[in-house]
């Protein structure tokens, strides 16, 4: 059931307007271990996140997916939200899991029947689907052989991939093949924070250089089933500064976390090489060097569209430290010779994250500056903040200060790549929110709400925020195309 939410909601307030060019697409994301529940339903397998959530002490309040949002019982309510939203574009994720239940082999008939019917109904409502591949629910069997340390789970996910272009590939807009490599490379691989839980720091190279790979053979599969919707990746980029541009160590370090968090994921795709990273810090990819240039070529196949994540940049402090936040405790942090900086000069989301939204036209101007001419149109495919929103006795949710992020990311974003703005060049066609509903955000569990959409995790009731009223005036006041 969705509670009426709409009276006495305020969308107005001291943040900017947007101006919005001729045919940007306006959207919201979701993905499928965050939403959908029903890790039991219709013959799907277990995931690595199943597994790690179920470990102690790995996710905030020993939460799991198992219900979450229920999205996997709820597609027309949810479908119906993003309809009255009237967003032009809904992106998903397909779960691994539910299509190979064992991480290869015959599809499952019932999982392709669940975004089958998904996708109808979007279409159905006039929404584009976006169809992300793999957001990081590699199926067990897989990752019990060593994930994405092992070079065959590219090979699988090629597979994969094939499987679901040939179900969906009529039907489908835009594919994204991997959602933020770098996020299951550090926070999985390197720090332990996120499944498979691994503290492997820089020996967590193959991690990456295999989704990379697998993003490559993705868009080979799909090309090669003749998809009708555009093909790209999403990666979240932030921009990198030292604590103290003074200290050459701070400076080294920053360039170092750069190239760890941004570069090596994007030159690849989009120049068909590793970074280089000079004097003393120069042996530190020599991991990611060792591919061969035949991997390089499938990587980088060339994209209709370049997915980019933004939430906050980050600031790189010489000397050691572990991290600790909501999303768990980085111990593997302490061995590392640099740490993470804070902004004192900024508000924080309820991450702890800055909110700094001109630093977002800073991550496209760094994409103008390293990849003009080889940068194909960009979407931002998620841009959000994480605050502690609660439903009101009138039942109203004043999420004000996601209203307030949200605007000011997205203006901030249009005026940089407007003509004469700092990221002129920069093609962007279109930004989704993360997300439309309230979800299971990972190691944090259920203490991070992200919606548009309250969601009450004790009754599965759903509640329409501010913000998702102010994006849906936003959406309507733009001027009706013939
Ligand atoms: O919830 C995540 C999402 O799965 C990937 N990008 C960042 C979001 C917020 O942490």
């Amino acid at each position: 059931m969705t509670a009426d939410s709409t009276l006495s909601v305020q969308t107005e307030g001291p943040w900017p307007v947007p101006v919005l060019p001729e045919g940007f697409s306006l959207g919201a994301a979701t993905a499928a271990y965050q939403i959908e529940g029903g890790t039991r339903d219709g013959g799907r397998g277990p995931s690595g996140w199943d597994a790690f959530a179920a470990l102690p002490g790995s996710i905030l309040n020993g939460d799991t997916a198992d219900v979450a949002c229920d999205h996997y019982h709820r597609v027309p309510e949810d479908v119906a939200l993003l309809k009255d939203l009237g967003v032009d574009a809904y992106r998903f994720s397909v779960a691994w899991p539910r299509i190979q239940p064992e991480g290869s082999g015959p599809a499952n008939a019932a999982g392709l029947a669940f975004y089958d019917r998904l996708v109808d109904d979007l279409l159905a409502a006039g929404i584009a689907p976006m169809a992300t591949l793999y957001h990081w629910d590699t199926p067990l069997p897989l990752e019990h052989s060593g994930g994405w340390l092992n070079r065959a789970t590219a090979e699988r996910f090629g597979e994969f991939a094939a499987v679901v272009g040939d179900a969906l590939g009529d039907r489908i807009d835009k594919w994204v093949t991997v959602n933020e490599p770098a996020t299951v490379t550090l926070n999985g691989y390197g720090l332990g924070i996120h499944a498979p839980g691994k503290e492997l720091l820089f020996d967590a190279l193959p991690a990456a250089h295999h989704q990379l790979l697998a993003h490559g053979l993705a868009v080979q599969a799909l090309r090669a089933a003749s998809v009708a919707g555009g093909i790209g990746i999403t990666n979240v980029h932030s921009p990198v500064s030292p604590a103290d541009p003074s200290s050459p160590a701070d400076v080294l370090y920053a360039e170092l976390f750069d190239a760890v968090h941004n570069r090596i994921f994007a030159d690849p795709v989009l120049l068909g090489r590793y970074p280089q990273l000079p004097g003393e810090l120069a042996g530190m990819l020599d991991a990611l060097h060792a591919a061969p240039q035949t991997d390089l070529d499938v990587i980088s196949e060339p994209l209709d569209f370049y997915g980019l994540n933004y939430y906050a940049p980050t600031r790189i402090a010489a000397g050691s430290g572990a991290e600790s936040s909501p999303d768990g405790i980085a111990a593997a942090m302490a061995a590392l010779p640099f740490r993470l900086a804070d902004w004192p000069e900024y508000p924080t989301t309820g991450f702890g994250w800055p909110v700094a939204p001109e630093h977002f036209g800073t991550a496209l101007e760094q994409m103008r500056d390293r990849y003009a001419g080889h940068l194909p149109p960009v979407y931002i495919t998620e841009n959000g903040a994480s605050f502690p929103d609660e439903v009101a006795d009138s039942g109203v949710v004043q999420d004000h200060r996601r209203v307030d992020f949200l605007a000011r990311h997205l203006h901030s974003a249009l005026e940089a790549v407007k003509p004469g703005g700092r990221a002129e060049g920069v093609d962007l066609r279109g930004w989704f929110a993360w997300s439309l509903m309230d979800n299971f955000e990972w190691a944090a569990g259920y203490s991070q709400r992200f919606g548009l959409v309250h969601v009450d995790f004790d009754t599965l009731v759903r509640t329409p925020k501010a913000s998702y009223h102010w994006l849906r005036g936003l959406i309507r006041s733009r001027p009706r195309t013939p």
